[in-house]
């Protein structure tokens, strides 16, 4: 059956700074983490593409919002890179806002609305050098950042998110070490998750006091992105797995849903941590802090749900609690390139989780995506790349998200990711998520694939078609 979205539904495109401009010493930019970790290594970077490529968004963003605004997309996020904005003095860098200045003018000639992210997992590495998100020093100039840049950019922007995804860096820098500095310790863990959790909260409260001062427009709205992978168990759980449940949705989901949504940390999962000895450090005044992290609204990146049950071992080969196993569940249908499960009806099973849990949190979906290696194999004779498999990808979420609004979740719009194929972190352009192809060997040339000419139609009709 053919399914529609509301016709007020958003659509747009969801990007970042570090992943799209490249330009890395342009702008007298300071160095990011990123970049330190490509310097000391570069082969660990898929074909060795470090950091400081991008997708020449620094030189075509003029040509690539015009680009989205023909698919019929009236929307597109983006990150400030902090390294860009601030000299290492914690000074407005003239020539980094300058570029900014200069995106969000086009954006806005081309009646694209801009929604902005302050961080997406790029440290500048003279604070990462200083602890990172270990030391609240670190914290308190994030808080800083965040304030100029509303100061900047207050009266352009009229949604501001504060993190992208900040679960990942606890996760893959600091709990499972797959991103440099490579630390295994679930304890490290949940520190910089709760630094993290202060650092958003200070910069929504700086925010409320830019808007006070005059700088914000006063329209402005103030949200949180993160990537919440619905938890499944077995079909017959024992109490052991949805003891498991608990705590994994608890650290992964409700963490940062109670954050934005009560202004605290969800209770049970501060219990657990506690039995096991594993809290953060805990200041006085912390709990003060956490009552201004509240948000107008939530960005829900989906890509995959998160299938687990009871651990087999208490504890993990590095000696740390383990609260999880993985479940295979045998009839997941997967993306063998990116290794994740693609199942769109996760992205229902949120929204009713939202509607049940935290009816008064209004969100959109802000990123989904499919990425694909070797995509090459699937050019036509005219040269244009047949995707579809992403729309397949698509199509199925943007029915479960129509089905969602149906039954009650208040889902505002859709952001894809990667609209133009883009760098991924130590994936680099491995995986493409485009439905712009972008040529490497070829000055970074833009090339639509067929999805971008699908969602061009889906976009205006608001009806999702084969
Ligand atoms: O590229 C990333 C992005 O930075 C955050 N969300 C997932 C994307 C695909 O891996």
């Amino acid at each position: 059956m053919t399914k529609t979205l509301p016709q007020n539904f958003f659509f747009g495109a969801a990007m970042s700074g570090p992943q799209t401009e490249g330009a890395y010493t342009k702008d007298n930019r300071l160095e990011s983490i990123w970049d330190t970790w490509s310097n000391l290594s570069i082969s660990d970077f898929y074909n060795k593409v470090g950091s400081y490529v991008g997708n020449n968004f620094y030189e075509k963003y003029e040509d690539d919002i015009k680009l989205l605004k023909s698919l019929n997309m009236d929307s597109f996020r983006t990150s400030i890179q902090w390294t860009r904005l601030l000299d290492i003095n914690g000074k407005i860098n003239p020539d980094g806002a300058n570029f900014y200045h200069k995106v969000i003018n086009c954006a806005k000639e081309n009646d694209i609305e801009i929604f902005m992210n302050l961080y997406h997992f790029d440290m500048p590495t003279y604070l990462f050098n200083k602890g990172g998100w270990e030391n609240r020093e670190v914290v308190e100039a994030y808080a800083h950042y965040a304030k100029m840049a509303f100061r900047e950019f207050g009266k352009e922007i009229k949604y501001w998110f504060t993190f992208n995804e900040p679960i990942v860096e606890p996760d893959q820098r600091y709990r499972h070490g797959v991103w440099f500095p490579f630390i295994k310790n679930a304890q490290k863990g949940i520190n910089v998750q709760y630094n993290i959790s202060l650092a958003h909260s200070l910069a929504v409260n700086e925010f409320y006091k830019a808007k006070e001062q005059g700088y914000i427009r006063e329209d402005a709205k103030i949200g949180l992105i993160n990537c919440f992978a619905p938890p499944y168990t077995k079909e017959n759980p024992t109490p052991e797995d949805l003891e498991a449940l608990r705590i994994e949705d608890g650290i992964n989901n409700r963490w940062w849903l109670d954050l934005v949504t009560e202004g605290h940390l969800p209770q049970d999962v501060l219990e657990t941590l506690k039995q096991y000895n594993m809290l953060p450090e805990m200041r006085p005044g912390d709990e003060e802090i956490f009552k201004l992290g509240k948000v107008d609204w939530l960005g829900f990146n989906y890509y995959h749900p998160s299938r687990i049950q009871a651990p087999k071992e208490k504890y993990d080969a590095n000696g740390h609690i383990k609260f999880s196993d993985p479940y295979v569940w045998p009839e997941a249908k997967m993306n063998i390139y990116r290794g994740w499960e693609i199942y769109p009806k996760g992205i229902y099973d949120f929204g009713m989780k939202m509607k049940k849990e935290y009816p008064n949190l209004k969100f959109f979906v802000s990123e989904n995506g499919m990425g694909v290696e070797h995509e090459h194999r699937f050019r036509n004779e005219a040269g244009e790349i047949q995707d579809d498999y992403r729309i397949e990808f698509i199509k199925e979420h943007l029915e479960w998200i129509a089905k969602a609004i149906e039954d009650g979740a208040q889902c505002l719009g859709y952001h894809y990711w990667g609209v133009i194929d883009n760098w991924s972190w130590n994936n680099a352009f491995k995986n493409r998520y485009g439905l712009v192809e972008v040529d490497l060997m070829n000055d970074y040339q833009r090339k639509l694939k067929k999805s971008a000419h699908w969602i061009q139609n889906v976009i205006k009709t608001k009806t999702i078609t084969d």
